[in-house]
């Protein structure tokens, strides 16, 4: 081909690409005209290729006017994407933009359950009265639970306290924290011990708005030399004056338990009423609140103390039911209900 020629035909080659390149909008469009205009095949890149066949002394002419043709294409190209890259983000910026007005949305703080709460309320003040806490375990044998406790098989006691058995003889979910009584002794014995021994509790018994199949407890135990109903009295009146004000009056009234004796009931005057009677204190002016009595003499030996020598007292309340009465909560039942509308009050 003549020199002349293909260089008008570069010419024409480049118009045409410009052309075509300004009426591009949008970016496949513009990968296929890069194909097409700067590809292996097209006009220009075919004339690099074919150059050896032109007359040597028309070669740097060409060479040169291709390559002329090729930058400003390439130019061309990089000025189009970035033109065409702004415009994309620009209508994002438009379309997309945040409505920054909207108010946020509160993350919805967590807190602890009110059965947490008021075992750590009631645990504070035993702290404060030098107890120590103690934990034992909720799934205990029968020999822990009923056996040591001076409950042996056939007991009639054992139906006040029926359970939830494994299917491992022998292991049940524990009734109540005395078995962590046997459990604290056999670690201190024979040095003398205070605590306070909390945790969950489980029963196999009709539920009602006071009665749940599961429920904590919190165990207090005082094992040592000299200790008497009098060390009892006194120190479970100091925690009622401590938790439910300085004035507050008690009440104990002689109860049973096989594993305390003589065994009490501790009522304190009702919260709510002050003692003058009123529905929830059943018109009677007091709220029982706690277990008590002197640890029974089989139980000492079973935790390891000489009864000749040591005695101890021991007690036993339900942190919910007291929550209950405090709070007049109609219904136990709410505390594992998990209804949050209960749980955010607390
Ligand atoms: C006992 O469990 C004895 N171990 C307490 C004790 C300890 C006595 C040490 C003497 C010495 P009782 O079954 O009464 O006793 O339960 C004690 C407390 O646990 C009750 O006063 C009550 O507050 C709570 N409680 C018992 N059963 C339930 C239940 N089903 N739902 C909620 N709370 C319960």
């Amino acid at each position: 081909m003549a020199e002349n020629d293909l260089l008008r035909q570069l010419e024409s080659f480049e118009r045409d690409s410009l052309a075509a390149l300004e009426k591009i909008t949008d970016e496949a469009d513009l990968t296929k005209w890069r194909v097409a205009n700067l590809g292996k095949s097209s006009f220009v890149m075919q004339v690099f290729s074919k150059l050896g066949e032109a007359p040597k002394e028309d070669r740097p002419k060409i060479g040169q006017a291709a390559n002329q043709v090729r930058e400003r294409l390439e130019t061309a190209l990089a000025e189009k994407t970035e033109f065409l890259n702004r415009k994309s983000l620009e209508q994002k910026l438009t379309q997309e933009r945040l409505d920054i007005s909207l108010p946020g949305r509160q993350p919805r703080k967590g807190r602890l359950h009110p059965a947490n709460q008021n075992m750590r309320e009631i645990l504070a003040v035993l702290s404060g009265m030098g107890f120590e806490i103690f934990r034992s375990p909720e799934i205990e044998t029968d020999e822990y639970n009923f056996e040591l406790l001076n409950i042996p098989a056939y007991h009639p006691a054992r139906d006040m306290w029926d359970t939830f058995y494994t299917t491992d003889p022998g292991v049940l979910l524990r009734t109540h924290t005395s078995p962590g009584q046997i459990h604290a002794m056999r670690t201190f014995a024979p040095e003398p011990i205070r605590v306070a021994l909390p945790g969950m509790c489980f029963r196999y018994e009709q539920v009602s708005a006071r009665s749940e199949v599961q429920f904590n407890q919190i165990e207090l135990l005082a094992v040592g030399k000299h200790i008497t109903f009098g060390d009892l009295k006194g120190t479970l009146q100091d925690f009622a004056h401590r938790m439910f004000g300085e004035n507050v009056r008690t009440r104990f009234r002689p109860s049973y338990f096989p594993f305390t004796e003589p065994s009490a009931e501790m009522d304190v005057e009702c919260f709510l009423c002050g003692g003058k009677g009123c529905s929830m204190c059943k018109n009677s002016g007091w709220l029982e609140i706690l277990g008590c009595g002197m640890v029974h003499p089989t139980v000492l030996k079973n935790g390891g103390y000489d009864p000749e020598i040591y005695t101890g007292y021991a007690a036993g309340l339900g942190p919910e039911r007291i929550t209950i009465l405090r709070h007049n909560v109609e219904d136990i039942r709410y505390f594992w209900g998990n209804d949050i509308r209960f749980l955010e009050q607390f």
